[in-house]
């Protein structure tokens, strides 16, 4: 066996722990909208639209989902319920490949963008903090330098956090003291990481979003001040979304794609909720890549999303 088969069998486990509960939820729901039948008829897809709702997966996606079963029901005439849940994986997995973006294989930036600089917003609680952890060990890993920005300065812990997370990941990080101003600190990360030729750079910042304009105005600032040191960052602005929130993260999404241009996303703490179906709905609505997906709080607990493995881990293969 290859080291490649080693790392995506650890990987898999991994995921598949990771989305354990939302399975065991997706299934024993399933399997209670299938009782006593044989045949997907349209008692068996209202059904099936409700556990869909109910995991999360958003109302538009399942109707979706829901329209694309009635066809291959109409054209396959007689679907029995035990060939359910292999349709219904086929049918999302296909969906959401037919979107849109790639994804990717594996933690890298763009080579021919040095410093690589990624900007990262969302609300208070999220899992940006640990997310940069998290990327910062993988694009390490991948024998990149990364450096650090403290961009959060709101919260004197938001800072410590991050020190902690660049000690244990062993990359250099450029903060301030707590209350100094966000651009300010972008402003020095640029200008350290161009210095000492780091590839990757990423920038922690705070998530206040009861006032939009506020909010608006302040990613506005750190991303022009950014442009000073590296005229075209940030080339990604990823937003962290808390996936055991559900719709809530939907409504996150929206609104900060409104308040700012967000090109990434990452949806977190999958392995602490039922309702990880949320992933499908904002993988099918948003014209945004899910890039990333966390399933612990460990340094090693965040993938790359791919859509099928996805579905796979989810449904069975
Ligand atoms: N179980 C789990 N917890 C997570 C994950 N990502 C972040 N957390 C936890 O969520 C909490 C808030 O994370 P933090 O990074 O401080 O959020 P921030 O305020 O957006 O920076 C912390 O306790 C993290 O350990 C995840 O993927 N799974
Ligand atoms: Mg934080």
């Amino acid at each position: 066996m290859g080291i490649f088969s080693f790392f995506s069998k650890e990987k898999k486990e991994t995921l598949d722990k990771g989305l354990s509960k939302t399975k065991e939820n997706v299934f024993s729901k399933i399997t209670r909208a299938i009782a006593g039948k044989s045949k997907v008829d349209d008692e068996v897809l209202d059904n099936l639209e409700e556990v869909l709702i109910t995991s999360d997966v958003g109302v538009d996606t399942t109707l979706k989902i829901i329209s694309r079963i009635e066809d291959r029901v109409a054209r396959d005439k007689y679907v029995t319920t035990a060939e359910l849940t292999a349709i219904l994986r086929e049918e999302i997995a296909s969906l959401l490949t037919e979107n849109h973006t790639e994804d990717l294989e594996s933690f890298t930036v763009p080579e021919d963008k040095k410093p690589y600089v990624i900007m990262v917003v969302g609300v208070n609680g999220v899992g940006k903090t640990t997310t940069i952890g998290k990327l910062a060990y993988q694009f390490k890993k991948a024998g990149k330098n990364v450096c650090l920005g403290a961009a959060d300065t709101f919260r004197a812990a938001a800072v410590e956090q991050l020190v902690i997370w660049s000690e244990r990941v062993g990359v250099p990080i450029v903060k301030q003291k707590m209350g100094s101003d966000p651009a300010s600190v972008a402003f020095d990360t640029l200008s350290s990481a161009k210095a000492n030729g780091a590839d990757v750079v990423i920038i922690d910042t705070a998530g206040r979003l009861h006032n939009k304009i506020n909010l608006m105005n302040e990613l506005t600032k750190i991303k022009n001040v950014m442009k000073k040191v590296v005229p075209d960052a940030p080339h990604e602005v990823l937003l962290v979304l808390d996936g055991s929130t559900g719709q809530n993260a939907f409504e996150q999404a929206k609104q900060f794609t409104a308040a700012t241009e967000v090109n990434a996303l990452a949806v977190t703490k999958l392995d602490g909720t039922a309702k990880g179906g949320v992933v499908i709905g904002i993988s099918d609505h948003f014209r945004i890549p899910v890039k990333y997906i966390g399933l612990g709080e460990g340094m090693e607990d965040l993938q790359v999303f791919n859509k099928k493995e996805f579905v796979n881990s989810l449904f069975g293969e």
